[in-house]
């Protein structure tokens, strides 16, 4: 008896440091109201819903992957090239300003600033005598990707719940009262979408279909059909001319299916009323318990193979909202593994393979005129929302990114051509649905040519996971064609006499010394994306046996960029002459991309370099705009900083408005920029992933940047690492990994960087490493030595001992350590 008793103790204790089902949900005891932010998000890739839970009339906002303003169309600037030599010309001889003025009107786009993500509309569930409620709840449950609402009036027990199904391409309302008869209610929709008619059909369907608006000179084209069919159990079912009513049903369960015209970024010749059809003709026959079975199967093959847990405490017993405003980063711990694993939510639910990828918000917008068209920014947003993607093991989400960038290397390739004079393909800052690669917004921002560089960064890093060959040589073309374009267009500088691309700009920032313009040559950013371009495109070439000649070219020009500079503060340079300014907190350090996401700037490495990052992150400050703030969790963790990654945290989980600034997130946790833009959300979920494994500095480093109040214990599973390591488990106590268990799916060299020694499990110590690690997938590339100035004090890092191991693997072994 005594010993159960113990054993049920045991179990209790160590219980409320598991993460549990139940913990993973978003909840609150009120309504979303009219405040979209506080409704919550599902999806299934193809359509997104927000959830009100309002208990009067129920408010679903709809949306389709595909119903976007516009239709095929370039945007391309064909005076571009007539005054190239002019531009140069100015930017090399200090008139960036009068650069700028041509550049606004020979490279900025005269037609399509970008088009615009677009809602569908709302549909509505008006219910009559239900004002006086009470015991009102709902909640978002992660772990299976469903909303629920629940409510009591007088004592009938009122239940919905609201998911997109992954396999049946439908979203699904299911209505349920506790005493049969009591579920009466009109179902109807409404939209924004000027050209929609809302009307029912004999066969009480409730249709909703219309054209997307034109915007900036391109036709809007894209046709939009949804149709919502009612199953009741019980009652009755009859139509208006514009809703189905619902009079004493037992349950009803409400299937809503909605497709479009679009088949590819230049064919709208799908039909979809058809479409729209086929997907609710196959769904309807199916009960809610078989669709909910096979949504939440569907789901959880991604969403399982991650568990982290840092421990709960009561404070997780609050709804979400308060639990947001509490936050103090010591008291809540599992806020911050919800917020994680809401990350992970967010990226399966927005991005499906056969989809579009993440917009600005995800796929969740309900204006006509969205911030920044909810399209794609490709300086920096789009590539955030793909940062957790491969290393939380959602491999499979980047698939409609990847599929973007092939297009785009498609369609950039007359951009190169006619507005450069250059082969390959290229992409300036922004594309949407339509892949658009010209210039827009003013040259300031609009002329930044390293989209299609730094985007296809992503499909490497794809092949870095996974090791597959087959994918490499499909995108290998991307890659060369990439090289290609810098490899024309990059000129010698008149000056320094490095390769330099000019015009151009780092992003989004102009320093008071060139006049506030942001017109440069050879910035630093751009040199580091260049490095990698040719650096991905030599080894893949390499790999794949081809085009040795143009990878020779690529390496001897690779020698001729301009290498990093450390200014006068102390600071990396953003641009190559020394002119940035302590003060400046600017969003965007994309200097710092050398540093993460690319691994040219390391600790271990480059230790000069690393510190300058280091002055530059502390001159930039903390507090900004929500993507910025996440960008820096990343850095910070890249710095081997816990402490100052998990301050950034705490900055981000607060609510919106309280950082001066910006950032912050709403009470549904969507990230705000201010507004709402989920690449925080993303960024973040990347960030705490670098706190507790990084695989991108030439090794596999297991809690290189824990920070104190996470010390004492936790635990992640199922992260993936470069090279197909499989990182089933790391668990730790008082600051050291006391087991860790790693699959290598590929075999080869284990590089292990480790915050305390440890053994294998059969007691065989481990080999300490030497030399570079001989595993081609954790290759690093040598940069050139930096250019310091005389006026930079650099103090170089104190760093912690680790504890550096190679374990010679096997495909499909796993290894187990422990502490020694
Ligand atoms: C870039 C950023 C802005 C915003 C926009 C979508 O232009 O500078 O902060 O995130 O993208």
């Amino acid at each position: 008896m005594k010993n159960t008793l113990f054993v049920c103790l045991l179990f209790m204790t160590a219980n409320s440091f598991a993460q549990k089902q139940s913990d993973l949900k978003l909840w609150y005891n009120k309504p979303a109201g009219n405040v979209w932010e506080d409704a919550l998000p599902v999806g299934n890739g193809f359509q997104g819903a927000m959830v009100y839970g309002n208990v009067e009339t129920e408010t679903v906002q709809l949306n389709e992957y595909t119903v976007w303003s516009g239709s095929p169309n370039r945007n391309d600037n064909p005076l571009a090239l007539d005054s190239l030599a002019e531009i140069r010309k100015l930017i090399f001889d200090g008139k960036q300003k009068q650069a700028e003025q041509i550049a606004n009107r020979v490279i900025i786009s005269k037609k399509s600033q970008g088009q615009m993500y677009e809602p569908v509309g709302e549909l509505h569930l008006a219910f009559n005598g239900q004002e006086n409620y009470t015991n009102y709840y709902r909640e978002l449950d992660i772990e299976k990707a469903v909303a629920k609402t629940t409510y009591k009036v007088g004592d009938v027990t009122y239940t919905r719940e609201v998911l997109a199904s992954f396999p049946d391409r439908v979203v699904v309302i299911r209505l349920t009262a506790s005493k049969p008869g009591s579920l009466s209610f009109n179902a109807f929709y409404s939209t924004p979408q000027p050209s929609a008619q809302m009307k029912t059909t004999p066969s009480k369907e409730l249709t909703i279909s219309g054209t997307t608006i034109s915007h900036e000179t391109v036709p809007g084209m894209v046709k939009f059909k949804g149709i919502t069919r009612i199953k009741t159990e019980g009652g009755s079912l009859t139509t208006t001319d514009t809703s189905l009513l619902v009079k004493g049903a037992n349950t009803a369960t409400i299937y809503i299916s909605i497709a479009t015209n679009f088949n590819n970024y230049h064919d709208l010749t799908g039909n979809e009323n058809e479409r729209a059809a086929s997907y609710l003709t196959k769904a309807y026959p199916k009960n809610y318990a078989d669709i909910l079975r096979a949504h939440i199967a569907a789901y959880q093959k991604y969403f399982d193979r991650v568990k982290f847990d840092l421990g709960t405490t009561d404070a997780a017993k609050l709804p979400t909202d308060e639990r947001l405003k509490n936050f103090d980063g010591t008291s809540d711990p599992e806020f911050v593994t919800l917020y994680y694993q809401f990350g992970r939510y967010l990226l399966i639910s927005c991005s499906q393979p056969g989809g579009q990828p993440a917009t600005l918000q995800g796929i969740w917008n309900n204006k006509m005129y969205p911030p920044w068209d909810s399209k794609y920014t490709i300086n920096i947003n789009t590539e955030m929302n793909y940062w957790p993607a491969e290393k939380t093991n959602l491999s499979e989400m980047t698939e409609p990114l990847i599929k973007m960038v092939k297009e785009l290397s498609v369609a950039g390739v007359k951009t190169a051509k006619d507005m450069y004079g250059a082969g390959g393909w290229m992409a300036h800052h922004n594309t949407d649905i339509w892949r658009i690669t010209g210039g827009v917004d003013g040259a300031f921002w609009g002329l930044w040519p390293n989209g299609g560089g730094w985007m296809s960064q992503h499909l490497w890093e794809h092949y870095l996971y996974n090791g597959d060959k087959k994918f490499l040589a499909s995108i290998y073309p991307v890659l060369k064609g990439a090289a290609k374009f810098y490899d024309d267009y990059l000129i010698e500088h008149p000056k320094y006499h490095w390769l330099v691309m000019c015009p151009d700009e780092s992003p989004e920032n102009a320093p008071a010394a060139h006049d506030n313009s942001s017109l440069d040559a050879g910035v630093t950013m751009s040199n580091q994306i260049i490095f990698d371009v040719f650096s991905t495109a030599i080894d893949a070439a390499a790999i794949l046996n081809k085009d040795k000649a143009f990878a020779d070219t690529l390496k001897e020009k690779r020698n001729r960029l301009a290498p990093m500079h450390i200014g006068q503060y102390g600071q990396l340079q953003e641009w190559l002459d020394d002119v940035d300014n302590p003060t400046d907190h600017h969003r965007h350090i994309s200097h710092l991309y050398g540093l993460f996401p690319s691994n040219q700037i390391s600790p271990y490495r480059t230790p000069k370099l690393y510190s300058a990052a280091k002055n530059t992150l502390i001159q930039r400050g903390d507090v900004s705009t929500g993507w910025s703030m996440a960008w820096k969790i990343n850095w910070w963790a890249k710095m081997l900083d816990g402490n100052h990654a998990y301050k950034l945290i705490k900055d981000q989980l607060t609510p919106v408005g309280t950082n001066r600034g910006g950032g912050g997130s709403y009470n549904n946790l969507f990230d705000a920029h201010a507004p709402f833009q989920i690449d925080g959300n993303f960024g973040c979920t990347s960030g705490v992933t670098e706190m507790l494994m990084q695989s991108e500095d030439g090794d596999l480093n297991l809690l290189p940047a824990l920070p104190d109040v996470w010390k004492s214990k936790g635990s992640i599973s199922g992260l993936r690492a470069r090279g197909g390591f499989d990182v089933v488990s790391v668990v730790w106590k008082d600051g050291q990994i006391v087991k860790a268990i790693i699959k290598s799916t590929l075999g080869g060299n284990l590089r292990l960087r480790l915050p305390n020694e440890m053994k294998l499990s059969n007691g065989i110590s481990l080999k300490k490493a030497v030399g570079d690690n001989i595993n081609p997938f954790y290759k690093t590339e040598k940069i050139a030595t930096p250019i310091i100035s005389d006026k930079a004090t650099i103090t170089l890092p104190d760093l912690k001992e680790t504890f550096v191991y190679d374990v010679p693997t096997e495909k499909g072994k796993t290894y187990t350590l422990l502490l020694k």
